[in-house]
C-alpha cells in the first residue's frame, strides 16, 4: 500500500440522527445514532470515518466519550508526527495503546478512505477486495407484540433480505422462534443474544437446535471464549462470536477451542479494517465462516462495510441493509438501497464512495472540534 506524506488537519463531528423505530437488544433500546465522524486531511484531500461507538458502555466499554478521547490525546498526537508512512506503520504505532479498538479503527477508517481517494481508487481494490456486489441481511431487534415481529419479518423477506436475524433475551426466545418459525418455515433465520445467557442455561440453547438456525450469535457472556467451547459441543446450530472477539489473537484462540462455527466481524470492534482482514484471512484458512456486522452505522460506516465484505472470506449475509430502515434521512449521497434480488451495490467513486452532505451534517451536528 502507498504512503501518506503527513497529515495537514484533522476535524471531530459529533451528529445525532433520529432512528426511523426504536432498536431493542437485550442490552438496551436505542432511538438515535449518536456518532463521532472523523475528517483526516493530506495534501489537499480529505478522508472520513466513522466511530461506532454508542454514547453508552452497554455494547462494550467504549464509548463516544472514551474514544473522543483517546483519539485526541492519543492517537491523533502520535498520527501528526509521522511523515512518509503507511497504514501498517500508523497500527503499529497505535499497538501502545491497549485496547480501544473502535477510537483507532475511526482513524484507520480516515486514513484509509484518504489513501484510496488520493490514487483515485475505491476502497474494496485498496484492500484487496473483489468487484462484486454485496449480500444483505437485516437485524430486527426484540419486539412488544409477536404481530409486530411477523409483519418486520414478512417485509423483508418481501425486500429479498438474503437472511434475518432476530434480537432475542432470556424469556423472549423459545416461544418468540417457535411462532417465527410457525410461519416462515424456510427463511435463513438466526438469533442473536447480546450475550443474555450464562451456562446454567445451556438447556434453554439446546432447544434452539429444533429451529434450524444459520448461528445463534453470542450466547454466552460478552467476554468469554472458553465456556462456548463447552457450548458448541454440546449444541448443534452453530454458535456465532460476536461481542467476545476484540482482535486476531481473540479469533486464533475461539478457532482453536472450538468456541464457534462463524465469527461475526465488526470492523470497529476489533481495531479496522486491516485487523478485520486478517482475522477473516485466519478464519478461511481454519474453515470458520465470517460476515460483516453493524452498529447503525450512518452512511460513512455503512460504506465501509459493504467494501469489507468484497473480501475473501466474507461468505456469509452480514448486517448491511438499506439506509431507509434506519433513517429517512443520512448524512451522505449515495444511501444503500436492496437491488430487486436483494443485493447490494458497492458505492461508486474513490475512496468508500458515498459524499458527506454537508447540509446534512451541518443540520445533525451536535459538536464539532478541530483537533489538528
Ligand atoms: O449485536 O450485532 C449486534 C446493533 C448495535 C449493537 C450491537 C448489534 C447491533 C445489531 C444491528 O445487531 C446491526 C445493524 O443493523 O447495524
Ligand atoms: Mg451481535
Amino acid at each position: 500500500m502507498k504512503q501518506i506524506k503527513k497529515i495537514d488537519s484533522v476535524e471531530m463531528y459529533g451528529v445525532r440522527l433520529p432512528l426511523v423505530k426504536p432498536f431493542e437488544t437485550s442490552f438496551s433500546v436505542q432511538t438515535h445514532r449518536e456518532a463521532l465522524l472523523l475528517k483526516i486531511a493530506s495534501d489537499g484531500v480529505s478522508g472520513w470515518g466513522e466511530c461506532v461507538t454508542a454514547p453508552d458502555p452497554y455494547y462494550c466499554y467504549e464509548t463516544n466519550a472514551t474514544s473522543s478521547h483517546i483519539i485526541k490525546d492519543f492517537l491523533i498526537p502520535i498520527l501528526i508526527t509521522l511523515r512518509n508512512f503507511s497504514i501498517e506503520a500508523v497500527l503499529e504505532k497505535f499497538n501502545r495503546i491497549r485496547g480501544h479498538n473502535m477510537a483507532k479503527a475511526a482513524v484507520e477508517n480516515a486514513l484509509l478512505d484518504l489513501l484510496a481517494r488520493q490514487q483515485g481508487t475505491p476502497l474494496f481494490r485498496l484492500i484487496g477486495g473483489n468487484d462484486q456486489k454485496i449480500m444483505s441481511g437485516i437485524s430486527i431487534g426484540i419486539k412488544d407484540h409477536m404481530d409486530d415481529l411477523l409483519e418486520s419479518i414478512q417485509g423483508a423477506s418481501d425486500k429479498k433480505y438474503h437472511r434475518i436475524k432476530i434480537k432475542i433475551k432470556k424469556g423472549k426466545d423459545l416461544e418468540v422462534l417457535k411462532a417465527v418459525r410457525k410461519t416462515f418455515p424456510s427463511i435463513r433465520l438466526m438469533a442473536d443474544a447480546n450475550a443474555d445467557y450464562a451456562t446454567e442455561d445451556i438447556h434453554i440453547l439446546k432447544q434452539f437446535d429444533a429451529f434450524e438456525l444459520m448461528m445463534i450469535e453470542q450466547p454466552l457472556n460478552y467476554d468469554d471464549i472458553y465456556l462456548h467451547s463447552f457450548l458448541q459441543k454440546q449444541i448443534h446450530t452453530p454458535v456465532c462470536l460476536d461481542e467476545s472477539i476484540k482482535n486476531l489473537n481473540d479469533a486464533k484462540t475461539a478457532v482453536s477451542l472450538g468456541s464457534c462455527k462463524i465469527i461475526n466481524i465488526k470492523q470497529g470492534r476489533v481495531g479496522g479494517i486491516m485487523t478485520s482482514k486478517a482475522i477473516a484471512d485466519h478464519c478461511t484458512d481454519n474453515h470458520i465462516a465470517v460476515w460483516s456486522g453493524g452498529m447503525l452505522e450512518t452512511g460513512i460506516g455503512r460504506a465501509v462495510n459493504i467494501h469489507l465484505q468484497t473480501l475473501p472470506g466474507f461468505v456469509l449475509p452480514g448486517d448491511t441493509s438499506e439506509t431507509s430502515r434506519y433513517f429517512t434521512e443520512d448524512i451522505v449521497d449515495q444511501p444503500v438501497v436492496l437491488e430487486p434480488d436483494g443485493f447490494i451495490k458497492i458505492p461508486e467513486g474513490p475512496g468508500i464512495g458515498v459524499r458527506v452532505l454537508s447540509k446534512r451534517l451541518d443540520r445533525f451536528k451536535v459538536f464539532y472540534e478541530k483537533i489538528a
